[in-house]
């Protein structure tokens, strides 16, 4: 049961309504718990409100009554962002009743969205009107517009462009007094001073709970090649992205590297889902490209630049798909690596980036580091290698119990972060720091870039209400 003041929960029910406010613990779980089950917390209510006002007024009470707040939205992240703590005093806001899309201006190319729009959902809007919205990722049929925003999201596609900052023209956001910013600006340029929404944005919660956002729309593509490529090793695949840079420039849309245990986990367990080739390899990557044409010469452009690296001995195999169907079953393959590896108990997840040049050396020796502190560890290496993204993830070596591996994850999270940190990279490049990483943070992140970032969570957040124990 609550520990909230009557009165404050009565205040609350009549802003939200009966649709709006669950307090049944039974109803209450699927808000208190993440995707993996990693992380669990306790909450005084759940609100659902279903409008920018009603968002304003809960936020306006809690923070007179100086209660927590935990925004919300499909609950995908990876780093226990929206999960509340376990004092059951904080009160978790989830936006998935706002979902209208407000606003599709062709003529300005935007789409103004609801934070809580499912970000599938937002790619068919944009579709329907013969756009693309490109953000993909492989939790879009449930994580929401605003979790994106907040967690300023990734993906396959950031190659080509970029991630939520980027695909960012305004921002409606609740300040924590229960102000309302109105961001909402369809602008490209707009150089009055500073550029308030990138706050926000990968704020993940802390600073103010994003209701709404305009984003940029793009011509949808036409014509879409897709090849899946066995390499020998990560050098190859770092000298054969520069190559199909050179050679097809924005029209190289996806490029993502997956480890041979990768594969291995995700035919073991996602039904459905061959190894194209008959061989085993160490490494592969999935190429796309896409064109707005829709006579492109995107095969001829694939078939040379794979002829090519074949040629010269850096390509050992190569599957282009000649159907959508193929398109879809070589893009499972991908999309699949982190259901997989949930079926092999416990996982240790990275989200690092490193310089693009560094990586084959990043994983060489950090593979070897692992492997000598716990012989048998299985490196689970994959990720957006054209943003420098490795999901460098660790599953327990076989037949190891799971709590010996919990007990050794500080330790060989040491060792990632380290070696992270000599090759000048970051310990989070798209899932943000939540719960998981705010104390590595502490560690990693310069001194001062925290101490500017705690001084602009105090400015906006002087009660410290806005998901409190997370990323600070
Ligand atoms: P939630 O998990 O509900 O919340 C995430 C964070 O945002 C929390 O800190 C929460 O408090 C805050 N928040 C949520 N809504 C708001 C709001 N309206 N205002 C303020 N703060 C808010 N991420 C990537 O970047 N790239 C990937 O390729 C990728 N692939 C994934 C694949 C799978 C299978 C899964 C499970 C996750 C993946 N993720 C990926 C992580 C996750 O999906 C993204 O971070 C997603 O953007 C989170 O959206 P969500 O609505 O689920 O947010
Ligand atoms: C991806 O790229 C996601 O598939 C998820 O960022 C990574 O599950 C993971 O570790
Ligand atoms: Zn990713």
């Amino acid at each position: 049961m609550s520990g909230l003041s009557a009165a404050l929960v009565q205040a609350l029910h009549a802003v939200v309504g009966d649709a709006g406010l669950i307090r049944d613990a039974e109803r209450m779980q699927t808000y208190l718990s993440d995707w993996r089950n990693a992380y669990r917390g306790c909450a005084a209510l759940v609100l659902r409100p279903a409008s920018t006002e009603e968002v304003a007024a809960v936020v306006r009470l809690c923070a007179e009554a100086g209660v927590a707040l935990v925004p919300q939205g499909g609950n995908t992240g990876l780093c226990g962002g929206s999960i509340p703590d376990d004092s059951g005093e904080q009160v978790v806001l989830s936006l998935t009743r706002m979902t209208a899309i407000r606003e599709v201006d062709t003529g300005n190319e935007t789409i103004t969205v609801e934070a809580g729009v499912i970000l599938q959902r937002l790619q068919e809007a944009a579709a329907e009107v013969g756009r693309l919205f490109p953000l993909s990722l492989g939790a879009e049929g449930s994580c929401t517009v605003g979790g994106n925003l907040a967690t300023n999201a990734g993906g396959t596609a950031v190659l080509r462009y970029g991630n939520m900052r980027e695909l960012t023209l305004g921002l409606e956001v609740v300040l924590p007094d229960g102000r309302i910013w109105h961001g909402l600006r369809g602008l490209r340029k707009d150089n009055t001073g500073y550029d308030l929404k990138q706050l926000f944005i990968g704020a993940e919660g802390t600073l103010g709970i994003i209701t709404a956002a305009v984003l940029k729309l793009y011509p949808a593509p036409r014509s879409c090649n897709t090849a899946w490529v066995a390499l020998a090793d990560v050098a190859a695949a770092i000298s054969l992205i520069g190559r199909m840079r050179q050679l097809c420039g924005d029209r190289l849309t996806g490029f993502e590297l997956m480890s041979r245990q990768s594969l291995d986990f995700v035919v073991r367990h996602v039904p459905g889902c061959n190894d194209p080739f008959a061989q085993v390899h160490p490494w592969y990557v999935l190429i796309e490209l896409s064109d707005t044409q829709v006579d492109a010469g995107l095969d001829a452009l694939l078939e040379s630049g794979l002829g090519e690296a074949f040629e010269e001995g850096l390509v050992v195999d190569a599957v282009i798909a000649s159907s959508e169907a193929q398109v879809a079953a070589l893009w499972a393959l991908r999309e699949g690596i982190s259901e997989a590896q949930n079926h092999e108990g416990p996982s240790l997840k990275h989200d690092i980036s490193v310089p693009v040049s560094c990586i084959p050396a990043f994983i060489e020796t950090t593979d070897q580091a692992l492997l000598a502190y716990l012989p048998g560890v299985r490196i689970v290496a994959y990720g957006h290698v054209g943003d420098g993204n490795l999901h460098y993830n660790l599953s327990k070596p076989p037949g190891y119990a799971d709590a010996d591996f919990k007990d050794q994850q500080a330790a060989l999270m040491q060792i990632i972060y380290d070696a992270t940190a000599r090759c000048a990279g970051s310990i989070s490049a798209e899932h943000g720091l939540g719960q998981a990483k705010r104390e590595a943070a502490e560690h990693y992140k310069d001194p001062l870039e925290r101490e500017l970032m705690r001084t602009i969570k105090q400015a906006l957040d002087p009660q410290g209400l806005m998901n409190p124990g997370k990323v600070l």
